[in-house]
């Protein structure tokens, strides 16, 4: 009989705020916010924090060859398969205090409040901290998660570079967080997610609930444009090779091909770099990613095509030779109905406004749904502003989400009397 919990159980919202406060002082950003970029040494003293709080409430370290950290709390059955609850640490460079930061420490939130209940569970609960998620300092994003799904090898994720040549490989070492276990040995018997929304719906609307049914699908389309490098004052404008302006058509056509779709398509440029970057030299070569998403499949990979078509015939027609590479992808998800079920039933329970919706971000539960039933949980964040530093939530909402994350992870690991 599948015990469910009571309206009366929640957690306790100002430990868990207090927590978020404490973790936001590790990799301060400029202007409020954070930057505790993946395998930095802000990183690594975010894990030590987030180790040092697990262990305090009882829970054991595994780490596997990516750096992922799995905090295990025990249950009552050593052959029952562990409820995992994860997100990231890691932050954009100028990220906000709670994208990622909110599911793990909401993750630790669940077990300190079991703790301080005596609750005990048929499986085991694992708190998740997964390496890389942002994919700002070494694309893909989710790279962990990825290959810990299979997604991507262990090889190709130890090459990855970031913008000074360092790789991952190399970092994880670095940083000392290179853990033995084999990645994507662990089996789960279910995945909960819980983060902020980085949209503007749920504040909108006024309510508290995300309950997260759908991921929209992603591509991450890589450019590389070659020109002529030449100077800015006496190249004649007929005589131009010129990769800037075959970039600033493409940008232009990324709009266009997305305003096509709507609704439900997004698309857009955010990082570009010229080379050599100098303010009096045409560019010799752009390289720029393209982020492209949408929650249908058909539109995803008709988007793509459009865009690589049209952008080969601007640079056609430059004379700017155009490479490609898809450097991040994933379908769109459909989360587990019955898992997203548990969630929508707990908001009730607890009386909490909610409603379904498809989340815009990628998240590691994306991957994760690969290997195990998962769901995500969102609660609104402040005029939709995430990958900011003014990013902000409330604490009542941060707890609100934590209350409907405990209820739907204790239904799933079976409170055992
Ligand atoms: O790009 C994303 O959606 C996530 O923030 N990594
Ligand atoms: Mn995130
Ligand atoms: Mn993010």
């Amino acid at each position: 009989m599948t015990l469910r919990p009571g309206a009366n159980l929640t957690i306790d919202g100002q430990r868990l705020w207090e927590s978020l406060m404490d973790m936001a002082l590790i990799g301060p950003g400029v202007a409020g916010g954070n930057n505790r970029q993946t395998l930095t040494d802000a990183d690594a003293a975010g894990r030590r924090l987030f180790q040092r709080w697990c262990e305090e409430a009882g829970m054991t370290m595994a780490v596997d060859r990516m750096g992922t950290m799995f905090m295990t709390r025990p249950g009552t059955d050593p052959q029952a398969l562990p409820v995992y609850i994860g997100s990231h640490l890691d932050t954009q460079p100028t990220g906000g205090r709670f994208d990622g930061v909110l599911g793990v420490l909401a993750g630790l939130e669940v077990v300190r409040r079991m703790n301080d209940l005596g609750l005990q569970t048929r499986h085991p609960i694992v708190v998740t901290n997964w390496t890389n998620e942002e994919g700002a300092r070494f694309a893909p994003a989710m790279l962990a998660s990825g290959v810990f799904a299979g997604v991507h090898s262990l090889d190709y994720a130890y090459s990855r570079k970031d913008p000074e040549g360092k790789s991952f490989g190399e970092e994880l070492q670095r940083i000392g967080w290179q853990g033995e276990e084999e990645v994507g040995a662990r089996r789960m018997h279910a995945y909960f997610e819980y983060h902020i929304e980085q949209g503007p719906v749920l504040e909108a609307e006024n309510r508290q609930i995300g309950v997260v049914t759908h991921c929209q699908g992603l591509w991450w389309l890589e450019f590389t444009l070659t020109g002529r490098q030449a100077h800015t004052g006496s190249t004649p404008m007929a005589r131009r090779i010129n990769a800037g302006l075959a970039f600033a058509r493409i940008v232009e056509l990324v709009q266009s091909v997305a305003m096509a779709e709507q609704p439900d398509a997004v698309a857009g440029v955010g990082q570009v770099f010229f080379s050599p970057n100098s303010r009096n030299v045409l560019p010799g070569s752009v390289v720029f990613t393209i982020d492209l998403r949408t929650p249908s499949q058909e539109k995803l990979d008709r988007m793509r095509a459009r865009i690589e078509a049209q952008a080969t015939e601007i640079c056609a027609a430059l004379g700017v030779d155009c490479a490609v590479e898809a450097i991040a992808h994933f379908d769109p998800v459909t989360f587990d109905p019955v898992l997203t079920g548990r969630v929508r039933e707990a908001a009730e329970r607890l009386g909490y406004s909610h409603r379904d919706m498809v989340s815009g971000a990628g998240h590691d539960a994306c991957w994760a749904a690969k290997a195990a039933p998962a769901t995500m949980i969102f609660c609104p964040c402040v005029e939709g502003i995430s990958h900011n530093e003014a990013e902000e939530i409330s604490p009542e909402w941060a707890a609100a989400g934590c209350d409907v994350l405990l209820h739907a992870v204790l239904e799933t690991a079976i409170v055992v009397q």
